[in-house]
C-alpha cells in the first residue's frame, strides 16, 4: 500500500463492497478482538446511521464511508472527544486535498457554506473504568452530484465534487484523512485533548454564532461562546450560561 503514510491506521483493512453500516460491522470486528487501527471501507451503505437513529445517505462509489477502531488508554468519559479529534483531522485533510475552507459545526459535522460535507459518529464499548474499543465512523460526501442528492438533503448537504466542480480522488483523500487522524491521535496520546480542543476552536464555524438549541424536552436560543474541557458547548443566554452536551440535542443557526 504505497500511498498510506500511516503506521497504525489501516494496518488491517477490511473492504466490503456493500453493507448496512460500517460502524455496525466494525463494532463486531472490534468485539472479536481486531487490532487497533483496523479500518473498514465500503462503497455503499443501505443502513448508514447518524446520531439519534437518523440515517446517513451513502450512495455506491460516491463517498468515503469508513470506520476506524481505536483502543485508547484514556478514561471512558473522554471518548466523546474522539469526535472532536476526528473532525479536526478531517477538516485539515479536506482543506489540504481540495482547498475547500470547510469548518466544524459542533459536535460532529463538517460544513461548507452551511451545508454538510461530512458526518462523524463515535461509538464506544467500555467495561468498568477502561475503554475496550472506540469505533469512529466517518462519512464524507466526495463525488455525489447535486442531482443525485435526495430532495430532503438538497438544501442541507453538499459534496466535494459539487463544491470544486470536479471529481476528487477518494484514494488520495483517504490517505490524507488517515494520516491526519493518526497525527491527531498521537497528539492526544502524548499531550491530552487540550491542544486538539484549541485546534477545534480555530476550525469551528459554531463559535460566535447565534444558535437555537433543540433538546428532547426543551429549547432555547443564545450565542455559542466556547467549548469546555469536556467538549461541551457553552451557550450564553439571557438567563445565563448553558452547558450543552452532545448526544441529546441539535443546534442550528438562529
Ligand atoms: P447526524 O445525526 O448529525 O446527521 C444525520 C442527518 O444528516 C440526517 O438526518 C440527514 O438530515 C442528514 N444527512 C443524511 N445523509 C447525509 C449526507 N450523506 N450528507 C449530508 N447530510 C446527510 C451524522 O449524524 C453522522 C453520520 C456518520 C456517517 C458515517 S458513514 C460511516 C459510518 N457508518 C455509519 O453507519 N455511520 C458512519
Amino acid at each position: 500500500r504505497p500511498l498510506l503514510k500511516t503506521a497504525l491506521l489501516g494496518r488491517e483493512i477490511v473492504y466490503i463492497a456493500s453493507i448496512d453500516s460500517t460502524n455496525n460491522e466494525t463494532k463486531k470486528l472490534a468485539a472479536a478482538g481486531c487490532v487497533e487501527g483496523t479500518i473498514l471501507l465500503t462503497e455503499e451503505q443501505h443502513g448508514g446511521r447518524g446520531r439519534l437513529s437518523r440515517g446517513w445517505f451513502s450512495p455506491f462509489g460516491k463517498g468515503i464511508w469508513l470506520s476506524v477502531v481505536l483502543r485508547p488508554r484514556f478514561l471512558p468519559q473522554e471518548a466523546p472527544k474522539c469526535t472532536l479529534m476526528t473532525a479536526v483531522a478531517v477538516v485539515k485533510a479536506i482543506r489540504k486535498v481540495t482547498g475547500i475552507p470547510c469548518g466544524i459545526k459542533w459536535p460532529n459535522d463538517i460544513l461548507y457554506q452551511g451545508k454538510k460535507l461530512v458526518g462523524i459518529l463515535t461509538e464506544m464499548n467500555a467495561e468498568m473504568d477502561a475503554i475496550n474499543h472506540v469505533v469512529i465512523g466517518i462519512g464524507i460526501n466526495v463525488n455525489i452530484a447535486s442531482e443525485e442528492l435526495p430532495p430532503d438533503l438538497a438544501a442541507l448537504a453538499t459534496s466535494l465534487q459539487i463544491e470544486t466542480g470536479q471529481p476528487v480522488s477518494r484514494r488520495e483523500l483517504l490517505t490524507v484523512v488517515l494520516y491526519e487522524l493518526e497525527q491527531a491521535y498521537a497528539l492526544v496520546n502524548t499531550q491530552g485533548f487540550d491542544p486538539i480542543l484549541e485546534q477545534w476552536r480555530q476550525l469551528s464555524v459554531t463559535l460566535g454564532q447565534k444558535v437555537d438549541v433543540i433538546g428532547l424536552n426543551n429549547r432555547f436560543s443564545g450565542v455559542a461562546v466556547d467549548i469546555d474541557r469536556d467538549g461541551a458547548l457553552l451557550v450564553d443566554t439571557p438567563a445565563g450560561q448553558e452547558r450543552v452536551i452532545a448526544g441529546d440535542v441539535s443546534i442550528r443557526p438562529a
